[in-house]
C-alpha cells in the first residue's frame, strides 16, 4: 500500500456509487435479479444494495430521477478525522465542499463531505456508515450472477495526466497504465485497496462516469449472467465480453442497465499490496491490452458514459478528451 501524503484523507477504499435511475422498477430487475445485489433498504425514491461479501449498508444506491445520471461517487476513509481531512484537502483546491449530515444524505451514512473533485466528479468521503447481516455463507439467497462488493469506479475523463496527479495526491498507487510510443497516458487503474484498482481513466469526454466494476468469485458466474440474459432475451443488455482484460488479468463482462448505465462483473485481479509494487505498462498498440485474446473492444464502449451532476444535482459541464484510443492503431480492435 502507498504512503498517505501528509494533507490527504486516508482513503480505505472505493466504497459505494449513488446513480440515478428513471425507473426502480425496471432498474429491480437488473441489480436484484440479474446482477444478484441484495436490498438493504428501499423506500419510495431510494434503493440501496449490498453485496454477499459487504458488511456495510451498501454499495450501490439507486435514487429514482427524471434523467440517468451519477450523484456521486463515495470514498471511505480511516477515521472520522479523515472526513476534516478531506474536507480541508477540498477546500484548499478551491472546489465547493459540502457537509452532510448524517441522516440528511444517503440513507445508513453518517457523517459526510462532498465535494466536486479538480476532474469535475462529485465525490463523498465518510466514516460512519450502519452494518449489515453477514450474507457471506447465507448461499440459499445467493442469485444471478452473484456480486460479491463493488470493486472500482471508472470514470471517463479528457485529461488522464490530470487524473494521475490528482490521485496520487491523495495517495493512490497505480498498478497498471496504457500508454502511447512517448509515454503518453491512454489510461490508468489506481488502488489503496491491495487490488489492481479502486478507480481507473478511460480518455473520454468528460467527466462522466464510464463503469462501476462489481466483483463476483468466480469466471462461471460470469459467463451464467449472459446465459441467462440470452435466454430471457435480454441479450441487449450485454456490451462486451465475456474475455480476459489484459490489463488486470480479470475475467470480465460488461453489461448495460436498463438506463445506460455500464456495470462490469468482473473476477480474479490479483494483489499489489506490497510498498514497492511496480506499474505495469502497456503499449497502446499491444491488441491484448484490453482483450488478452485480441478480441475487438466495440465504439459504444469508448464512446458511452453516464453524465455526472454538481452537487445541486444539475449536469455538470463535458470536455472533449485530449487523446483518442480508438485511433491509435491496435491490430485486431479495428478502429482508428
Ligand atoms: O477493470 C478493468 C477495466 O478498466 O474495466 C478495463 C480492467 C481492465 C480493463 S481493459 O479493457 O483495459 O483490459
Ligand atoms: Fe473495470
Amino acid at each position: 500500500m502507498t504512503a498517505v501524503p501528509a494533507d490527504a484523507p486516508d482513503v480505505v477504499r472505493s466504497a459505494y456509487a449513488q446513480l440515478a435511475v428513471t425507473d426502480l422498477t425496471a432498474a429491480r430487475w437488473f441489480w436484484v435479479g440479474i446482477l444478484g445485489f441484495h436490498i438493504e433498504y428501499e423506500d419510495a425514491d431510494f434503493l440501496c444494495l449490498r453485496g454477499t461479501d459487504e458488511l456495510t449498508h451498501h454499495s450501490v444506491v439507486l435514487r429514482r430521477a427524471a434523467a440517468p445520471a451519477l450523484d456521486h461517487i463515495a470514498y471511505r476513509v480511516r477515521t472520522p478525522e479523515d472526513v476534516e481531512r478531506a474536507a480541508r484537502f477540498f477546500g484548499e483546491l478551491g472546489g465547493p465542499v459540502r457537509r452532510v449530515l448524517k441522516g440528511k444524505g444517503t440513507p445508513g451514512v453518517g457523517d459526510a463531505v462532498r465535494t466536486i473533485d479538480p476532474l469535475g466528479f462529485p465525490v463523498e468521503f465518510f466514516y460512519e456508515i450502519e452494518h449489515g447481516e453477514r450474507l457471506i455463507q447465507r448461499f440459499d439467497l445467493h442469485r444471478g450472477a452473484e456480486i460479491a462488493r463493488l470493486d472500482h469506479f471508472n470514470i471517463a475523463t479528457p485529461d488522464i495526466p490530470a487524473a494521475y496527479a490528482h490521485y496520487t495526491s491523495l495517495g493512490f498507487g497505480c498498478s497498471e497504465t496504457i500508454e502511447g510510443d512517448a509515454h503518453e497516458l491512454y489510461a490508468a487503474w489506481m488502488y489503496r485497496k491491495q487490488t489492481v484498482h479502486d478507480v481507473a481513466f478511460t480518455c473520454g469526454a468528460g467527466p462522466r462516469l464510464h463503469h462501476l466494476g462489481l466483483a463476483t468469485h468466480e469466471s462461471h458466474k460470469v459467463l451464467r449472467v449472459a446465459d441467462v440474459l440470452g435466454s430471457l432475451g435480454k441479450q441487449h443488455h450485454i456490451e462486451r465480453g465475456p474475455g480476459r482484460h489484459g490489463v488486470s488479468n480479470a475475467f470480465y463482462l460488461y453489461l448495460r442497465d436498463p438506463d445506460g448505465h455500464r456495470v462490469e462483473v468482473y473476477t480474479t485481479d490479483y494483489y499489489t499490496g506490497d510498498p514497492d509494487h511496480e506499474t505495469y505498462r502497456w503499449s497502446v498498440h499491444d491488441d491484448r491490452r484490453r482483450d488478452f485474446w485480441g478480441n475487438a473492444v466495440i465504439e459504444s464502449w469508448y464512446k458511452d458514459a453516464t453524465p455526472v451532476l454538481d452537487l445541486d444535482g444539475n449536469p455538470q459541464p463535458v470536455a472533449d478528451s485530449l487523446l483518442d484510443e480508438t485511433a491509435a492503431k491496435v491490430g485486431a480492435d479495428g478502429l482508428g
